[in-house]
């Protein structure tokens, strides 16, 4: 059966999340900047929202560079502010993983999904689906995305990428190589501009001229593998499956301290923000933990943990600051020597998802 590929990708991302967090910034040039603080305009733009894209600046132009363009403009400037956007990439995910048969994320703001099975092979209704996923995502987190469906990864890549933003492109099997055909060969995902030019040199400036063009010239410049790639890509014809990253089976965060030291509390004190923030993480998955580990790293770099492993899974706050304050008093009373970094680590994760796949074998 012909398979049912889908692409999702939002929509300037980081600037995005920024107006739903405050929209009136909807209505100027958005900005979201890493400051790299050497001076105060040193650093680069993350990404920019389309009103500052019209205005000619995007991703990695240098923050006094878009500055400039923007002279006289009223723009918002904001200092990228990363957990906020894993935050809702979490969401969004958990959200379309719910709508697909498969989903694998490559990217804060991008996944694979398919849909094959659920969609019979049809098309039509794969397409639903895929309008239905923006309408989810735009419900729950006001966000637009742009969706592609195509009959391969390349082809639903490129599909979602096709009218952006708020697109929703379907590629019939048919259509495929009418679709690529005329597209420059940059638009394939694994040709970056060095093989643009490669392949330019060959005459080769589109997706179509490169499915014509010959293999041995082309395993010649770029070798088998990479060649038997393109030509594949070139009519849609990749066969890689949507595969689903293996759920992470610990989370963990260590700190350095602000000062050497021997005293557990004063550890704990500084863990404590790092404590959070891996119940925070916690939580985004609906996951819950057996095994909570402090981590320290001593003055003389030797690494020494202590462990406590619970018969149910646990995952309140109070449990884990309350056993993580004992652990680190019990490394402490034993190692004899300062803490330089700590750490929290949890591990023997259960999801919910994890638990029903479980209970499916148990039966
Ligand atoms: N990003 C970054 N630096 C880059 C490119 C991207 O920090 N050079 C970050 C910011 C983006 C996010 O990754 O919001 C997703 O990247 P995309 O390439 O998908 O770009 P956008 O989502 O910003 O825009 P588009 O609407 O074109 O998808
Ligand atoms: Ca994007
Ligand atoms: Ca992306």
């Amino acid at each position: 059966m012909v398979r049912v590929v889908g692409h999702v990708d939002l929509d300037y991302f980081y600037a995005q999340v920024e107006e739903v967090l405050d929209p009136s910034l909807k209505a100027k040039p958005v900005l979201v900047c890493v400051f790299s603080g050497r001076t105060a305009d040193s650093g680069v733009v993350a990404t920019a929202n389309y009103r500052a894209r019209e205005l000619g600046v995007r991703s990695g132009v240098p923050i006094a560079t878009a500055k400039r363009r923007l002279q006289g403009v009223d723009a918002a400037v904001i200092k990228m502010r990363h957990e906020k956007y894993e935050e809702v990439s979490e969401r969004v995910m958990r959200l379309v993983e719910e709508s697909v048969d498969l989903l694998e994320q490559t990217g804060i703001d991008e996944a694979f999904f398919d849909l094959t099975d659920s969609s019979g092979g049809d098309f039509g209704r794969a397409g639903e689906t895929g309008a239905k996923i923006k309408e989810l995502v735009s419900k729950s987190e006001g966000l637009t995305c742009s969706v592609g469906l195509g009959k391969s990864k390349v082809v639903a890549k490129i599909a979602s990428d096709f009218r952006k933003p708020d697109g929703l492109t379907v590629v019939q099997p048919e259509s495929t190589i009418s679709f690529l055909s005329p597209l420059p060969v940059t638009k394939l995902y694994g040709v970056g501009p060095k093989a643009a030019e490669t392949l330019e040199a060959l005459g080769v400036r589109t997706i179509g001229e490169l499915s014509r063009a010959p293999a041995q010239d082309l395993e010649e410049r770029f070798g088998r593998k990479l060649a038997a790639y393109f030509l594949a890509a070139s009519t849609g014809s990749d066969t890689e499956p949507v595969s689903p990253r293996e759920e992470p089976t610990q989370l963990s965060r260590i700190i350095t301290l602000k000062q050497n030291t021997i005293d557990p509390e004063v550890a704990f004190e500084q863990l404590t923000e790092a404590i959070d923030d891996v119940h925070r993480r916690l939580g985004l998955r609906g996951a819950s933990f057996r095994t909570i580990s402090a981590i320290v790293i001593l003055s003389d770099l030797a690494v020494k943990t202590r462990s406590k492993t619970f018969e149910t899974p646990v995952s309140d706050l109070a449990t884990m600051r309350e056993t993580m304050r004992r652990l680190l008093g019990d490394l402490s009373g034993t190692v004899g020597k300062e803490f330089r970094r700590v750490g929290v680590r949890v591990s023997d994760l259960a999801s919910p998802g994890n638990q029903a796949s479980l209970s499916q074998y148990l039966g």
